[in-house]
């Protein structure tokens, strides 16, 4: 017999693993899903993120890239080398991009990252992704980190505080330390977060390279990082989803006479992306 029965308590149900990570997202701000690259692709990124690095490395050169805080970073991989584009709407990523920030998402980055072993890096303090002076009532901005190697203490898995993208102002250096949890995942694995929520990546006191991909998705009114329609235009199929997620599809007017189409078709920010 039920002695105990609260009216209008309402409790959540999942139906699936998705859904499961989607509640987790909700509530702790990330989830894990493990096993989704295989050794052989892990193979493959290594070698392509590290061609990529060494001839950034060569063009800018490391003082600059630490004067900037770019030291590690590696930016506009797939315009070296295509491979990355096939990153940008894999199905794992993309199941979860279109239930959160949704279906007309745009890619706002993609950056390699590499720890390298005792070196102090730009990541390493706490911040947020989408560091903006409000709390959306939705997602707008949503990531999905590729751990390319293991990520463990030792290596530096990335340090996040539970439920922070709820966080009007920045936790105290007290309740951060009491807080944060360090995440632990196999080569392989994707985490992903709400762009809110209060993160670092940890230390590196391993002796080898920790690697990783950073993908960030948002709505598309909000700005890319670096200008993929500009930087790629010509290259890529603009009929295609990629094309919409590159930011293709949602592109401002230049002017007056590219507002003033005689068809919907003709705009530059086509209908319904939102
Ligand atoms: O490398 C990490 O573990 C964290 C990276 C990070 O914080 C970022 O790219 O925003």
């Amino acid at each position: 017999m039920n002695y105990q029965k609260y009216i209008g308590l309402e409790k959540h149900t999942n139906q699936s693993t998705i859904d499961a990570n989607l509640e987790a997202l909700e509530r702790n701000g990330y989830f894990v899903v493990e096993g989704v690259f295989d050794t052989v692709e892990l193979a493959i990124m290594r070698s392509k993120i590290d061609v990529v690095w060494e001839k950034q490395l060569e063009t800018y050169g490391e003082k600059l890239l630490h004067q900037i805080g770019d030291y590690g970073q590696i930016r506009c991989m797939m315009e070296d080398d295509p491979y990355f584009f096939d990153l940008i709407n894999h199905p794992t990523i993309w199941q979860y991009v279109a239930k959160t920030v949704g279906e007309t998402a745009i890619l706002h980055l993609q950056n390699g990252i590499v720890l390298f072993p005792g070196k102090k890096h730009n990541q390493a303090r706490y911040h947020r992704d989408f560091a903006k002076d409000f709390i959306p009532s939705k997602i707008l901005s949503f990531n999905a980190f590729i751990a390319v190697d293991h990520f463990t203490a030792e290596t530096g898995g990335t340090w996040v505080v539970p439920h922070s993208h709820r966080f009007e102002k920045m936790p105290s250096e007290e309740y951060l330390k009491k807080n944060a949890v360090q995440i632990i995942a196999p080569a392989g694995s994707i985490i992903f977060f709400d762009s809110m929520i209060w993160h670092k990546g940890g230390d590196n006191t391993s002796p080898n390279w920790r690697r990783a991909i950073n993908q960030i998705y948002t709505r598309p009114f909000i700005k890319q990082q670096i200008d993929y329609p500009a930087m790629l235009k010509g290259k890529i199929e603009m009929e295609s989803k990629l094309a919409q997620t590159l930011g293709m599809w949602t592109i401002p007017p230049k002017n007056l006479a590219e507002y003033r189409v005689d068809h919907p078709s003709k705009r530059t920010y086509r209908a319904g992306q939102g």
